[in-house]
């Protein structure tokens, strides 16, 4: 393979809404190019970028993969994403490390909910984009409509630098506004053969052609003098203009084709190669010096000391964890220790690769703007920032958002509990938004993460890399007892049979303390009436007896007990006797002190578009939640507020369904109230009837 200096680098992330072709697009640009020698294909398994067992058996893209083309003396390093929502952690991983966007949209469903995330993700790290519009062999393919959907929904003026010829079955081909010369495709190999334009799209194509020159003249001003002079610019001064558009985002070109049979494919090389910023173009990376705010710049240039940043983590039982990485100065060799300056430590390097899929090839030498990789490093995670340590820096990490659902899981085969911990953390490696946490309450283990097809996903994973079988359920709410009202109680154990006999008895007060206020217990005996051996016995016996729980077995908290009175016997007193005795005492009392639920309530911020803002509130009310408050961020409308934690635990699904997947929530603990007695009463039948069971 060629070495390739930085400014002959083009790197790009292909995203888009689930589906749209994402995957095979970029089969097509490694078939197309040469690099392979077969079409991948998604749905017979085949192809190399969706490699992962779980995506080749659903066909559909759960992670990211790398891989690159070489093009027109450039390197095209290409990171295919995921479309389903679940994974928008790890594709703002990819955005965050690329220079580049290929935004994919179907031909037919135009501009959906997922490009509109993507979008935005993209305009955070401000990356120069086009927009390829696929599957125009599809039938109701409609390219004008899809120009439309991109004006009303991403509100962005997007220029159109091809136009198709034919759609549906009959599409055939594109043409080059720039150039203006149709290319008409006889197969899947990409090649085009470039032909006048037909004539009845002949007027079409020059008005697309006309209005392309103006959005070309309007981001330079030195062309529109050019253009407002002569009434045309040549074809040189088109691609200038569009280059110098699309590196500083002002001109979102357009191009179409179809993914699968390999049209438009060299375009978007092409435009690529012409038109997108290399890691030199971007300009300098900033960061801050380890451990301080002090801003820290970096070159995008080979003389400059090492960086680069984790931007993905893959677990394999079998050849250990690889670390994947984009380079953003300096040059870094094989088999050399590396500084990671986020966890101050020194990792030996082995050989490093480029990625191929899954496959990789050796590299001699990596420089600024590559994406690479490396096996075996033992502490670096995604995020961390690699280094030269003489000259350290650490750049920003991607946030890790906080899980939005739940399951419990219990394991298929007993005594994989401990496996299924130790598993799951492995799995953490890879993404650290999958969580697993043990409820100490419910004695639940719960795995949670950012929908219902992560946590399936990250399942089925667990059970191919390390055997290790689970159920899922929905997890148990950790309700809590307590009283409203007090009162004063016996509780007198005797027990004659035999030999030796069991006596104890005592009596105490039960009185509520304030929420949160936990447990109390005084000692207020006088006069010895129970020995002092004995009182704590009482102590213990109630607090094991509350643990239990009285009315539907959560555990009772906030209550104070007083041991007032008391009687013993000298030869079949013991410890275990009053121990049965408080507890007895304690049981009997609560169903006088009018016992109650509580539930957790949790905090919860849900940001929607304006439009499903009436919706999601009054879907809100109708699970027992209150709104406290509202904020925009952007264009969106946040409501914050609090609901019972009983009522969100399938809220992603729901919220989802609600807002078209526009909407996006997160939640933490706040407190625990009373539940509502008509609930109460269902919660307390259940737990009997599953006591009874
Ligand atoms: N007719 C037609 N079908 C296509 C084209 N491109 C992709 N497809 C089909 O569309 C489906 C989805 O393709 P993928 O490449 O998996 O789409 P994706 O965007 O990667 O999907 P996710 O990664 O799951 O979001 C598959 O059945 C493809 O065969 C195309 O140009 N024309
Ligand atoms: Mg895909």
């Amino acid at each position: 393979m060629a070495k390739y200096e930085p400014k002959s680098l083009r790197n790009l992330a292909v995203i888009g809404h689930g589906g749209t072709g994402k995957t095979s697009l970029c089969e097509s640009l490694l078939f197309v190019s040469g690099k392979n020698e077969r079409l991948g294909r998604v749905d017979d398994g085949s192809s190399t970028m969706d490699y992962e067992p779980e995506e080749q058996k659903k066909h559909v893209s759960i992670s990211s993969a790398a891989n690159f083309v070489e093009w027109d003396k450039h390197k095209i390093n290409i990171v295919d994403t995921p479309g389903d929502s679940n994974f928008t952690f790890d594709i703002k991983c990819s955005l965050s490390i690329v220079d580049n966007a290929v935004v994919v949209i179907d031909s037919v469903g135009g501009v959906e909910f997922q490009t509109q995330k993507v979008w935005e993700i993209a305009d955070e790290y401000s990356l120069p984009r086009m927009i390829f519009i696929n599957r125009m062999d599809r039938e109701r393919a409609d390219f004008n409509k899809v120009l439309e959907s991109i004006k009303t929904k991403l509100k962005k003026k997007a220029t159109p630098v091809c136009i198709p010829v034919g759609a549906e079955d009959k599409f055939q081909g594109i043409i080059d506004l720039i150039t203006m010369k149709a290319y008409i495709f006889a197969d899947n190999k990409g090649v085009g053969k470039a032909s006048e334009i037909p004539a009845d799209l002949v007027e079409e194509a020059n008005l697309f052609h006309s209005s392309m020159v103006e959005d070309i003249a309007e981001a330079d001003d030195e062309l529109m003098n050019k253009y407002l002079e002569a009434g045309e610019l040549s074809a040189e001064e088109l691609k200038s203009g569009l280059r110098k558009g699309v590196t500083s985002g002002s001109i979102i070109p357009v191009i179409c084709g179809s993914a699968v049979k390999g049209i438009g494919v060299t375009m978007l090389m092409d435009l690529a190669v012409s038109s997108f910023a290399s890691p030199v173009d971007r300009g300098p990376v900033k960061g801050t010096k380890p451990g301080t705010d002090s801003v820290e710049e970096r070159q995008p240039s080979e003389d400059e000391a090492f960086s680069a940043i984790v931007f993905k983590t893959i677990a394999d039982p079998y050849a250990g964890r690889l670390t994947l990485f984009r380079v953003y100065s300096g040059k870094l060799n094989s088999d050399t220790a590396v500084y990671n300056a986020s966890k101050k430590i020194t990792e030996k390097f082995g050989h490093i690769f480029f990625l191929e899929g899954k496959n990789q090839k050796q590299a001699e030498m990596l420089v600024p703007g590559d994406i690479a990789g490396v096996a075996k490093l033992k502490e670096t995670v995604t995020g961390d920032t690699l280094s030269n340590e003489k000259k350290p820096i650490v750049f920003a990490k991607v946030a890790v958002p906080p899980p939005i659902m739940s399951f419990a899981v219990e394991p298929k085969s007993r005594g994989d509990e401990d496996k299924i911990a130790s598993s799951i953390h492995r799995l953490t490696e890879e993404d650290p938004t999958i969580v697993f946490s043990r409820n100490v309450q419910t004695k639940e283990m719960i795995l949670s993460g950012m929908g219902q097809t992560h946590i399936e996903v990250n399942v089925e994973k667990m059970k191919r890399k390390f055997g290790v079988e689970v159920n899922l359920n929905t997890p148990k709410v950790p309700y809590l007892e307590t009283i409203k009202g007090k009162t004063n109680v016996q509780g007198r154990y005797k027990k004659q049979s035999g030999g030796r006999g069991q006596f104890g008895d005592c009596t105490i007060d039960i009185e509520p303390m304030p929420r949160g206020g936990g447990y109390e217990f005084l000692d207020k005996i006088v006069g010895g009436v129970i020995p002092g051996q004995y009182r704590p016995a009482v102590d213990k016996g109630i607090v094991e007896a509350a643990a239990k729980g009285v009315i539907a077995g959560y555990p009772v908290v906030d209550f104070r007990i007083s041991l007032v009175f008391g009687s013993y016997h000298t030869v079949d007193s013991s410890e275990m006797a009053f121990k049965i005795a408080g507890s007895m005492a304690f049981q009997k009392g609560v169903m006088d002190c009018q016992p109650i639920l509580l539930e957790p309530i949790v905090n919860i911020a849900i940001e929607v578009p304006d439009e499903y803002m009436g919706d999601v509130i009054g879907d809100l009310n109708s699970r027992r939640g209150r709104v406290l408050g509202m904020d925009t961020n952007g264009t969106n409308q946040v409501i914050k507020g609090q609901v019972p934690l009983a009522e969100i635990l399938k809220y992603a699904p729901d919220l989802r369904s609600m807002t078209s997947g526009r909407g996006n929530f997160t939640y933490t603990d706040s407190h625990y109230e009373e539940v509502p007695s008509y609930i109460a009463d269902k919660i307390i039948a259940e737990s009997k009837k599953e006591a009874e069971e």
